[in-house]
């Protein structure tokens, strides 16, 4: 009977759905950036190619990272040639990795989450997951939930092949599920390993040499439910709304393509330029959720896709230098994780909150932004409030 218990009565919750409990994960191995370009170009038998080098020198040093984490570890690499040789027909190697590695990150992530949370797991009734790093039938919502030992009647949602904006994307799946379901507890995750993406370097495509000097590992979890149990649960953010928009003339800008090769993604130079022209006309309409609080009264939890993001939508909106910091730590810590990186800066802020004896979960501020960005262009956008923190 177990495995069939139904779900007759759809009753919506009274509140906004809430985050519970975050956790996040990188893989053991730390990659210090200072040191990658050796390394990448040593690894790739790429050592001849002196400008080539000197190029990705020259993007590392401007890309704000310190160092990240991957799981491709330089015995793996020389294990597996195929990959580190370019465009060469390497996807089932990369596969069978990324299949095994984004459910077991995502479990990491998960278990820390759900103890911030303090509730059985037997409580979960929804799983939403996010990745760009491979696919697979089943898929890794059921791998995961099957590491967790959940239910076999939780009610999953997969979603392959989003991009960068999928942090921002789960969460609004997450808001829908937890609102129109009384009682509902979703676990949300992001998981992303760069075994997919990782290309030798090529004159060829000088985009993907940003993506190599940009992306990294990681994982992060968190548990969405709408009306809090006194006591028993506790509040982070509330999630007020959540909008998504297509940037006019973007087309191309950035996407990727699933290959024998792996996953081929091309960025135009433009991006940052194409994000920070168009974004402000969207935040505004976003920001009457929040009663049109000034840009500099809210807190921002940015994905992290580049410095030159950061820089030119803190630019353009005339933003203070705090106020993406929790975005620039995760860049520099980790690099850009895709999907998984918005939730990692919206830990960040919590975390800073707490260092800096902030008096809500956002930075003393009682609204913020969550923006995802990512392929099409496409703009994910969440109004999220703070709680109090009691300092
Ligand atoms: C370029 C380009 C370019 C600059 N093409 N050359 C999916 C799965 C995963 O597992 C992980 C991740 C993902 C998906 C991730 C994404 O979707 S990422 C999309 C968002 N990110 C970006 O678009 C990157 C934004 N760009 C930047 O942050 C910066 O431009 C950058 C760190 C790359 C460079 O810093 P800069 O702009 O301050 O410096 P420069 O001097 O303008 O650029 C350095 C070099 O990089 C220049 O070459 P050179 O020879 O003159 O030194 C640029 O031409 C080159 N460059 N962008 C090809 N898109």
């Amino acid at each position: 009977l177990y495995f069939f218990t139904y779900q007759h009565d759809k009753q919506p919750a009274e509140g906004p759905a809430t985050v519970l409990g975050i956790g996040t994960a990188v893989p053991p191995t730390e990659f210090p950036q200072s040191s990658y370009p050796d390394l990448f170009f040593d690894i790739c038998n790429c050592n001849e190619k002196t400008e080539l080098k000197a190029k990705f020198k020259r993007i590392c040093e401007k890309s704000g990272i310190r160092k990240r984490h991957l799981f491709l570890t330089e015995e793996i690499l020389k294990a597996n040639p195929s990959i580190c040789t370019y465009m060469e027909a390497s996807l089932n190697v990369r596969h069978d990795i990324v299949v095994v590695q984004v459910p077991k990150l995502a479990h990491e992530a998960a278990v820390k989450a759900i103890k911030e949370w303090g509730r059985p797991k037997s409580e979960i009734t929804h799983v939403v997951f996010a990745t760009t790093s491979g696919v697979n039938m089943p898929g890794a919502d059921l791998a995961l939930a099957k590491l967790l030992g959940l239910k076999p009647t939780v009610k999953r949602v997969m979603m392959y092949q989003t991009g960068c904006f999928g942090g921002a994307s789960v969460l609004r799946v997450a808001k829908d599920l937890a609102e129109n379901n009384k009682g509902a507890r979703v676990l949300v995750t992001c998981s992303e390993v760069t075994a997919v993406t990782y290309r030798a370097p090529s004159e060829n495509h000088l985009d993907g040499l940003v993506g190599s000097a940009l992306f990294g590992d990681g994982a992060a979890c968190l548990i969405v439910g709408a009306d809090p149990i006194p006591q028993l649960e506790r509040p982070l953010f509330e999630i007020q709304s959540a909008g998504e928009t297509v940037l006019p003339e973007s087309d191309g800008a950035i996407d990727g393509h699933l290959t024998e090769a792996g996953l081929i993604f091309h960025l135009m130079k433009d991006v940052p330029g194409l994000i920070s022209k168009n974004i402000g006309k969207f935040l505004n309409e976003a920001r009457k959720v929040a009663n049109s609080p000034s840009w500099n009264d809210m807190f921002w939890a940015v994905h992290p896709g580049g410095p030159a993001i950061l820089d030119q939508i803190e630019e353009k909106l005339k933003l203070t230098s705090d106020k993406l910091q929790g975005s620039r730590d995760i860049l520099s810590e980790y690099g850009n994780m895709s999907s998984a990186s918005v939730l990692f800066v919206l830990d960040q802020i919590r975390h800073r909150s707490k260092f800096l004896g902030s008096s809500t979960t956002g930075e003393g501020s009682d609204y913020g932004f969550l923006i995802g960005f990512g392929p099409g262009l496409t703009l994910e956008v969440l109004v999220l409030r703070s709680v109090p923190t009691g300092e």
